[in-house]
């Protein structure tokens, strides 16, 4: 499975965040890349506490046979094209979309995607890896991703912690659970999405 995370906390060209993360989706779809399964859009305090306003968070299964620099090539082109200027570390934006996974493969290699895994907190904010890591090194940890990933994957199992989706969702801390909310039901369109 070919899985991404969908984050915004800024309006783009008028729109709110979830309509941004739609249009990302879109824009995918356009590019020949698949959207085979989609979370609801769900509603997060930013992370760190107090870092922006509240994000849009969701998650998305991807059916492409592109490879993984392939993939995030074309990830960064459609955050550009929906108003992404990369600045800051953990700096508001108008569309994130993170690669989390590539099926069971670890990139660059096991030790070097375990140690950024295993990064001290107080180095998080501060060192950026300059290469795709896969999977990617925070997914564990943060609940704006795993909560809306569990609704289109809980059964796939991270490749070098050896839990599933569902395992890591039930391990987190509540604090890391905090604000999350669902926002709307894609299937029934977005009645509380606008803001
Ligand atoms: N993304 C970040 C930093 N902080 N906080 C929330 N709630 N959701 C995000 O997607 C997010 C964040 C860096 O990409
Ligand atoms: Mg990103
Ligand atoms: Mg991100």
């Amino acid at each position: 499975m070919k899985l991404l995370a969908l984050g915004a906390n800024l309006p783009f060209d008028g729109q709110a965040p979830a309509a941004a993360l739609d249009q990302a989706l879109e824009r995918l779809e356009a590019r020949g890349i698949g959207v085979a399964a989609r979370s609801r859009w769900w509603r997060s305090p930013a992370f760190p506490a107090g870092a922006g306003p509240d994000y849009v968070n969701g998650a998305a299964e991807l059916a492409t046979e592109l490879a993984p620099l392939a993939l995030l090539d074309a990830l960064h082109a459609v955050e550009a094209e929906l108003g992404r200027r990369r600045l800051g570390r953990w700096e508001a934006r108008t569309c994130d979309l993170d690669l989390l996974a590539w099926g069971d493969l670890v990139l660059p290699d096991p030790a070097v995607q375990a140690a950024w895994r295993d990064l001290p907190p107080e180095e998080q904010g501060r060192r950026a890896p300059a290469t795709l890591i896969l999977p990617h090194p925070r997914m564990q940890d943060r609940g704006f991703v795993l909560a809306p990933l569990a609704e289109i994957a809980p059964r796939w199992r991270h490749p070098t912690l050896g839990r599933s989706v569902a395992e890591l969702l039930a391990a987190l801390p509540p604090a890391a659970l905090e604000g999350l909310r669902p926002i709307a039901d894609p299937r029934r369109g977005f009645p509380d999405a606008a803001r």
